[in-house]
């Protein structure tokens, strides 16, 4: 069995209550169990953490390395400023598949650049709750077959 954490950064704590013409109306509680019920059924083992805080976020990721087979992250908003989230995700040399509820290439010029998505295996974005779901069928993908193909 596999293990993945399936992180979220700033604001994405507010999925649900607000913005759903953008987000859905699905909380973060309701992601969180969409991906722990999912990770059961191909077998991955699923622990979700979330903060609104840099800091916190790389010490998760730091943590996974040795824990954690691979890393599910939306860094909501520090995607487009953060080196310090790529560079974190760069060190631990897991995989990691990068997801947006929002199609972020369909937005405003500054969503469509991604710090992280250079150091992901690919990135998921417009699909919603469900984005998070393929992740972790892409994540099953690269580690039993380590590879894109
Ligand atoms: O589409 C995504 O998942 C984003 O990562 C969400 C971030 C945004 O800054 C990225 O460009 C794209 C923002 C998360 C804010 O989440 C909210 C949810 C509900 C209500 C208000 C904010």
């Amino acid at each position: 069995m596999h293990k993945a954490l399936i992180l979220n950064g700033p604001n994405l704590n507010l999925l649900g209550t607000r913005q759903p013409e953008v987000y859905g109306s699905t909380t973060l509680e309701m992601v969180e169990n969409l991906c722990v019920s999912h990770g059961s059924s191909i077998g991955i083992d699923v622990s979700c953490f979330q903060s609104n805080h840099e800091g916190a976020l790389i010490d998760a990721i730091h943590a996974a390395k040795g824990d954690q087979d691979g890393i599910v992250l939306n860094a909501g908003a520090y995607t487009h400023t953060s080196i310090a989230l790529m560079d974190a995700i760069a060190s631990v040399e897991l995989p990691m598949i990068e997801v947006h509820m929002s199609n972020i290439h369909a937005r405003e010029d500054f969503r469509h650049v991604s710090y992280i998505s250079k150091v992901a295996v690919g990135q998921i974005c417009g699909f919603g709750a469900r984005g998070y779901v393929m992740a972790l069928d892409g994540l099953a993908a690269h580690l039993n077959c380590g590879s894109t193909a």
